[in-house]
């Protein structure tokens, strides 16, 4: 389900339940239902489960509910599934996977009436194997969570920030690894906001994001999580969040590089080049700019000063964490970017002669198979 479904969630929620159905959502409509439903598989795509990936890849009927979903590779492959799509836009009726029923509706409408039919199927075979694997998928991200290390892991901090964020929390997130720690550890809530650059991948969005989302949530909290390089882009705005006493969260990912194009390189089987950035000092720009600015690089350090980030009403806390450089791997490794891995190792050996530091091979064969 997309960005189209988004004031449908309720509807949606009771189809899919009364249905047996698993469902994905798109990064934009995360939060239409809550991501800790027990019929969710997370996101779908890079960014996404492995979960999400295999339901894609067996199941026989895909129900698009207003989502223009462009990542072809992860959707069901070619003819395997019977695919029903509801949109409003005539144009993305069938422009990514070939459409057995289009409809051009609105989604609530769509959904409300075949609600009124009761229960369509009730076999529940695919949506239980759906969840085993999804619980696989929840165990291992817990271990993520759990990690305790200096400097921190970006994992665990995210996972801090989801288990204290208030109900009605608007999350502002950049692009770069916040994307990936973001799809995969927040689990976002109904009545929380999600605002993200999904279409261009506009790095520095975060900043402005949250100052919009605090000037018109003025009673609610906004924390914004950006990459070291996208705030850097866009920090002279901090002193606007200053001027007008707007109690914005930022927590600065300080990994002193752009890792999602370390990454990136590497997958795509290319040497890293031009990926460091230099050590700023974010914690003091805060200070300096007027606004409270702490700097953390450990996981206790950082849940204290998160807990007094929330204490603070009339002006921007920024965080200035330090982590460690953790791979963002895709939930699912396909072939191109293990081939890409593979030829960046060999690379990288003959150039430097020696082995390349490259994430956990534990993780990488989790991902693969
Ligand atoms: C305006 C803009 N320039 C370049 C890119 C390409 N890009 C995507 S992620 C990224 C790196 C982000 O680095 P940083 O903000 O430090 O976050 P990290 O990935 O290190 O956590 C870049 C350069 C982009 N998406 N937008
Ligand atoms: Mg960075």
């Amino acid at each position: 389900m997309g960005w189209g479904a988004k004031e449908s969630g309720e509807e949606v929620t009771s189809f899919l339940e009364k249905n047996n159905i698993p469902f994905v959502q798109t990064l934009p409509a995360k939060g239409t239902i809550s991501d800790d439903h027990p019929n969710s598989l997370g996101n779908v795509g890079k960014l996404g489960t492995k979960p999400a990936y295999e339901a894609m890849k067996n199941a026989d009927l895909l129900i698009l509910l207003g989502s223009n979903y462009p990542y072809l590779p992860y959707l069901p492959n070619k003819g395997q599934a019977k695919c029903i799509q509801v949109d409003l836009k005539a144009e993305n009726l069938g422009k990514r996977y070939s459409v057995t029923t289009a409809i051009q509706a609105d989604v609530y409408d769509v959904v409300h009436a075949l609600n009124k039919k009761g229960v369509l199927r009730d076999n529940k075979s695919f949506l239980q194997a759906c969840q085993k694997n999804m619980d696989n998928w929840n165990k291992w991200m817990q271990e993520k969570r759990e990690l305790d290390t200096t400097p921190i892991s970006p994992e665990s901090m995210v996972a801090y920030i989801d288990q204290t964020a208030p109900d009605d929390l608007v999350y502002s997130i950049d692009v770069g690894t916040s994307t990936s720690w973001a799809a995969r550890f927040l689990h976002v809530k109904r009545n929380q906001k999600f605002a993200i650059s999904a279409w261009l991948g506009t790095m520095g969005c975060g900043l402005p994001g949250a100052i919009a989302g605090q000037i018109v949530f003025p009673k609610r909290r906004v924390l914004s999580l950006i990459g070291d390089g996208a705030f850097s882009m866009v920090m002279q705005d901090f002193v606007t969040a200053v001027k007008y006493k707007l109690p914005i969260i930022f927590v600065i990912i300080n990994n002193q590089k752009l890792a999602f194009i370390e990454y990136e390189q590497q997958s795509a089987g290319q040497l890293n080049y031009e990926i460091n950035l230099a050590d700023i000092d974010f914690g003091k720009f805060a200070q300096a700019a007027g606004g409270i600015g702490i700097t953390v690089k450990s996981n206790d350090k950082f849940k204290e000063a998160l807990d007094q980030a929330y204490q603070t009403k009339d002006k921007p806390v920024l965080i200035n964490a330090y982590v460690e450089d953790n791979a963002p791997l895709p939930g699912k490794i396909v072939l191109d970017e293990a081939k890409g891995f593979a030829k960046f190792g060999q690379e990288y050996l003959e150039n430097y002669w020696k082995i390349p530091e490259l994430p956990p091979f534990k993780d990488i064969l989790r991902q693969f198979f």
